[in-house]
């Protein structure tokens, strides 16, 4: 169990800096809301998820979307070194006609399950195919990450519903609960408290972890796969700009470019180097 968990946290260590690089490089991009949900992805690609690089359509592979798009850059940092492509692919991060485009889209990058950038729409969709597994009586499941703030779209409460309704005990959901959203604390713009309570009223088995401890993250996917009947969520207690000592819990890290000296510090903190 500890080998499995001090290799994890070694892999999110790469994957931290490969966000930060590929940032500095493109001159763009969100990479506090990428640090947030690092370790749910890392825990899934590379512990939880059935899924082979070499064929990422697989009609039986485990489904991944990313519904708060913009954290794309840890999900392409986890695909590359997972094997679906060559990390050569990030210096083309953000610019025209590359394959890692500024939001994940599933027509130009392998392994990306659906285009997302537009709050709210992952849930849904991720309903849809927990939805199709049922019918075509395949036992793939389904995973999605949501940010907080992004719940206070309406149509993640109609999927909310519907998912309860179908019993898509094959849909596993996270809230990337860092207490952020673009420009202030979740708290000062809406009234989305308490979060907890809102998907226990919508009939859904909820869970709330710490969102960087791995042996939390893999007991509650494991405790979700069991449960049946409803579809899970994980409210994963989280912090915005986590592994950076400059950029944990400061939102002007939200979307913010990493300096030379930025991502100096970024390589003393992580360990690798500015060419692995
Ligand atoms: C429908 C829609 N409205 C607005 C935006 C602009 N936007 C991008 S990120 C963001 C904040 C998201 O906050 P949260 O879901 O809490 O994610 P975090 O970055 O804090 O992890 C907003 C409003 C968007 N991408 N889609």
């Amino acid at each position: 169990m500890n080998n499995k968990i001090d290799d994890l946290k070694k892999t999110a260590r790469q994957l931290r800096l490969d966000v930060v690089k590929m940032v500095h490089y493109a001159g763009d991009g969100h990479p506090g809301p990428a640090m947030s949900a690092m370790d749910i992805i890392v825990a899934l690609y590379f512990n939880v998820m059935k899924v082979d690089p070499n064929q990422p359509l697989w009609e039986d592979r485990d489904r991944f979307i990313l519904s708060k798009g913009h954290a794309c850059p840890a999900l392409y940092a986890a695909l590359a070194r997972r094997g679906y492509f060559s990390i050569d692919e990030f210096s083309g991060l953000r610019k025209l006609g590359c394959m890692l485009q500024g939001h994940p889209t599933m027509q130009r990058t392998p392994g990306v399950d659906m285009t997302s950038g537009s709050l709210g729409n992952g849930l849904p969709i991720a309903s849809g195919i927990a939805m199709a597994a049922k019918y075509k009586k395949k036992d793939y499941m389904t995973y999605v990450i949501l940010g907080d703030g992004e719940i206070q779209e309406g149509v993640v409460w109609e999927s909310a519903m519907f998912a309860k309704h179908h019993r898509l005990d094959n849909l596993i959901a996270f809230i990337d609960n860092n207490g952020w959203q673009s420009g202030f604390t979740v708290e000062e713009c809406s009234g989305l408290l308490p979060i907890k309570e809102k998907w226990e009223a919508f009939g859904w088995h909820v869970q709330e972890i710490d969102g960087h401890n791995y042996n939390q993250i893999l007991e509650a996917i494991d405790i979700a796969k069991k449960y049946k009947g409803k579809p899970s969520m994980i409210i994963a207690h989280t912090i915005k700009g986590k592994g950076l000592d400059y950029m944990e819990n400061d939102n002007s890290w939200h979307k913010r470019v990493p300096d030379e000296a930025q991502l100096a510090r970024a390589i003393e903190i992580l360990g690798g180097s500015i060419n692995e």
